[in-house]
C-alpha cells in the first residue's frame, strides 16, 4: 500500500542552557502523539537538538558543546528506543562533528532505529564572518562546511526518500537533484528567523517565501513534502512556524497553527506523485538536459 499517515512535529524554541535529555524528552512526547494519530514517520526540525547557535559569535568552548560526535548517542538512544518500541520511522536535524569537519546535518532512521540516510546541508546562508551593528547574527558560514555527501536517496518503507535542510529548500537544484533520483517524497527541517536581512520589505515575506519554496519545489519535482519548524521567540530570536505537509499537486495538506511543539498529520499517497511524473512531469519526455549545460557549469 502506497499510503501512509506523515507527521511533521514542529518544535518551539529550545533556550541556549536546555540539556539534551529535556529536549530529547519533548521528542518523545512529540513522537507519541504522532504515533498515536497513526503515523508511520515523523520530521523533526533541523538542529532539533540545540538552540540555533549559529546566531552567536561563540568561544569555542561552547561552539563545540553544541555538536554530536556520534549518533545514536546516549542522548538521543532514548528517542531512537521509542521509535523503534512504537515501530515509527523519523527525520532529525543535528550539528555534527566527524574527524575535525562540522557539518549541519540530518538523518532518516527507519521504524526498526537504525540510521538509513544521512545528508549534510549544502547550501549555507548567511556569512563566516559577523555583519556589524547585528546583535543577532546567521553565522552558519563560520559554523559548518557545506555538505559532502551529495543529495542521497533510499529506498524506504516511506517511499523513494530524501532529505533537504533548511536553506536547502530554497534552492530549485537541490529538489531535483532528489527527483531527478526517483524521490517521491522529501523531508526537511528548519530554523528560519524573520529578520534575516534586516531589510523590512524582505524580511515581512519571510512565512510567504517559506511556503512558495515549498509549494513550488513539490509541484515541480513531483514530490510529497514533510517541513518541520523549530520556532517561536529563541532567545531573543523570533522564528516562523507554518510547518506543513506539501502535496506533489502543490497543495497543503496539513499546516501547523502554532509557533511551539506541535503535530500535523497527513494522510499521503506515493501513487499522487506518479500522476504527475507520468503527465506533465514526466522528465524522460519532456526534460531537454543538454540544454541545461549552465546550471551545472556556471
Ligand atoms: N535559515 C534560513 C532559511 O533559509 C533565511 C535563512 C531566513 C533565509 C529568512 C531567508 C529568509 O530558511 C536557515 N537555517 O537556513
Amino acid at each position: 500500500d502506497r499510503r501512509y499517515v506523515l507527521a511533521v512535529a514542529q518544535m518551539g524554541p529550545i533556550a541556549r542552557s536546555d540539556s539534551r535529555a529535556a529536549v530529547v524528552a519533548r521528542q518523545i512526547e512529540l513522537l507519541r502523539e504522532a504515533h498515536a494519530r497513526g503515523a508511520a514517520f515523523v520530521v523533526f526540525p533541523e538542529l532539533a537538538l540545540t538552540t540555533f547557535f549559529p546566531r552567536w559569535i561563540l568561544g569555542e568552548d561552547e561552539r563545540q558543546s553544541f555538536y554530536e560526535t556520534e549518533m545514536p548517542n546516549a542522548d538521543t538512544a532514548p528517542l531512537f528506543a521509542e521509535a523503534a518500541r512504537l515501530g515509527v520511522g523519523f527525520y532529525l536535524g543535528y550539528a555534527e562533528i566527524e574527524a575535525g569537519h562540522f557539518f549541519n546535518t540530518a538523518i532518516v532512521v527507519d521504524r526498526a532505529g537504525k540510521i538509513i540516510l544521512k545528508y549534510r546541508k549544502v547550501h549555507l546562508p548567511g556569512t563566516a564572518e559577523p555583519i556589524p551593528g547585528r546583535t543577532l547574527h546567521h553565522l552558519e558560514k563560520r559554523y559548518f562546511e557545506p555538505g559532502n555527501l551529495g543529495f542521497p536517496v533510499a529506498r524506504t518503507d516511506y517511499g523513494i526518500a530524501g532529505a533537504l535542510i533548511c536553506n536547502d529548500r530554497r534552492w530549485p537544484e537541490a529538489y531535483r537533484m532528489l527527483s531527478l533520483q526517483g524521490a517521491e517524497v522529501g523531508f526537511i527541517g528548519y530554523n528560519t528567523p524573520d529578520d534575516h536581512t534586516g531589510d523590512f520589505d524582505f524580511d515581512n515575506l519571510t512565512s510567504f517565501h517559506n511556503q512558495l519554496s515549498l509549494q513550488a519545489g513539490a509541484y515541480q519535482n513531483s514530490m510529497w513534502l514533510g517541513a518541520a519548524a523549530k520556532c517561536g521567540n529563541e532567545e531573543g530570536s523570533r522564528m516562523i512556524g507554518d510547518s506543513m505537509i506539501v502535496a506533489p499537486s502543490g497543495q497543503i495538506a496539513a499546516q501547523a497553527l502554532t509557533t511551539g511543539d506541535e503535530v500535523i498529520t497527513a494522510r499521503i499517497d506515493l501513487d499522487m506523485a506518479s500522476l504527475y511524473r507520468r503527465t506533465i512531469f514526466d522528465f524522460a519526455r519532456h526534460r531537454e538536459p543538454e540544454q541545461y549545460h549552465l546550471i551545472t557549469t556556471r
